[in-house]
């Protein structure tokens, strides 16, 4: 019962030491607990965890008492209109500050590409990555990988049975395992200059609910994405003695408990829950997203609560935020009630090869700029200076 209460309220611990003390027949049982403090934080589900990613996975659990860290993908790589300048980031030209958690992506390493599917350096992502490490703020990564059947992107689901083609057994089982070692080799390289790897959310085969991937929806049975799933957990973990990845289960958006939980895992196979979800359309009419994520959210948590899981909102945004106030009367206004460890806003890619624009954060003098700096000053919402203060890796 008092490991449940330190779970759940782990500030409530100096209460319920003072309620508990005037009571003989607990004090045992709470000088058992509080030496042993430090298991009576659920543990990620890599038993062998470093010292870096089990400190960060309890620290996001406190986390969820305090705040939410504001995410952005492929941050410090490039924004609109620029690439690659050293030291610039979209967000902090208008917030002043760097993002609490950086979001970068492997697809294309697979091939042995220099560049990921966006064109980022794969060198360039790793000296990234430690910056961001180094300045306290938090790491996540996906993968759009290819589809190792059709040798086509990830949005090529045909002919819906590349799951089986790839786990073993299967003609692709050897390809497979071959872009597993080589994100192993990518994961593996990233340390600190003293060699301490650097903890990552990893995030794969994310969007599960929809159908545009080749492991998502109607492309794939329940089964087949679960078996990829403990598959790749199971080679990077114990094959390939990975021991500094907390693995986010990262849904689409859904309606009921059930419909999120219909591929999930299982508890040992996932430490963080999350769903991606993004605003569309007319900007006179943000009220049904607002309605649409906030009881989302709200399911989301009590699923991470019922699991004892963190709850995150793993990607969300409004591309070219043409709503001048969206960050406090809509992102806001939906996260305020709620305890998830972080929201990830996708990237800045402004013109895009395709001459499609997106972005997903302002830019200096964006419609949007003056509101997100208002956002950035919200007590619950972590930016990376207040990030660093939370010490997330001791
Ligand atoms: C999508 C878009 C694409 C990009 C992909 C992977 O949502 O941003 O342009 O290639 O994510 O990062």
């Amino acid at each position: 019962m008092i490991v449940l209460l330190l779970f759940d309220k782990p500030f409530a611990l100096a209460t319920t030491f003072f309620t508990l003390f005037s009571s003989r027949k607990y004090c045992l049982a709470l000088f058992i607990c509080l030496a042993f403090a430090g298991t009576c934080w659920a543990q990620p589900i890599d038993k062998k965890a470093t010292r870096e990613t089990k400190a960060l996975y309890k620290n996001l659990q406190l986390l969820l008492t305090k705040g939410i860290l504001f995410g952005h993908q492929d941050d410090l790589a490039y924004g609109v209109n620029w690439k690659y300048q050293e030291g610039r980031s979209d967000v902090k030209d208008v917030a002043g500050e760097y993002p609490g958690l950086f979001g970068w992506e492997l697809g294309g390493l697979e091939n042995d590409a220099a560049v990921n599917l966006d064109s980022v350096p794969f060198d360039k992502m790793k000296a990234y990555i430690r910056k961001g490490y180094q300045a306290g703020s938090v790491i996540t990564i996906s993968w759009h990988l290819n589809n190792p059947l059709t040798g086509k992107s990830s949005w090529d689901p045909s002919p819906a049975n590349t799951i089986p083609s790839i786990l073993p057994g299967g003609e692709k089982n050897a390809l497979f395992n071959t872009w597993l070692d080589k994100v192993a080799v990518f994961l593996k390289s990233l340390t600190t200059a003293d060699g301490v790897y650097i903890p990552v959310i990893f995030r794969p085969y994310h969007e599960l609910g929809g159908n545009w991937f080749w492991w998502g929806g109607k492309n794939c049975t329940t089964q087949e994405y679960v078996a990829l799933w403990k598959y790749t957990v199971t080679y990077l973990k114990d094959k390939k003695n990975i021991h500094h990845l907390l693995y986010a289960f990262s849904n689409s958006g859904f309606a009921t408990e059930q419909e999120f939980l219909e591929r999930y895992p299982g508890n040992e196979w996932a430490d963080i829950v999350g769903f991606d979800t993004y605003q569309f359309g007319d900007s006179s009419s943000n009220e049904p997203f607002v309605k649409n994520l906030d009881g989302m959210l709200t399911q989301l948590e009590k699923i991470a609560k019922d699991n004892k899981k963190i709850p995150a909102l793993t990607e969300a945004g409004y591309n070219k935020i043409p709503y001048a106030n969206w960050w406090t009367d809509v992102l806001y206004k939906a996260l305020e009630k709620h305890a998830i460890a972080y929201v990830l806003l996708w990237r800045n890619a402004g013109v895009k090869p395709n001459n499609e624009v997106e972005y997903f954060a302002p830019y200096k003098a964006q419609t949007s700029a003056a509101n997100f700096v208002t956002f950035s000053k919200k007590k619950k919402i972590y930016f990376q200076h207040r990030t660093k203060q939370l010490k997330l890796y001791r």
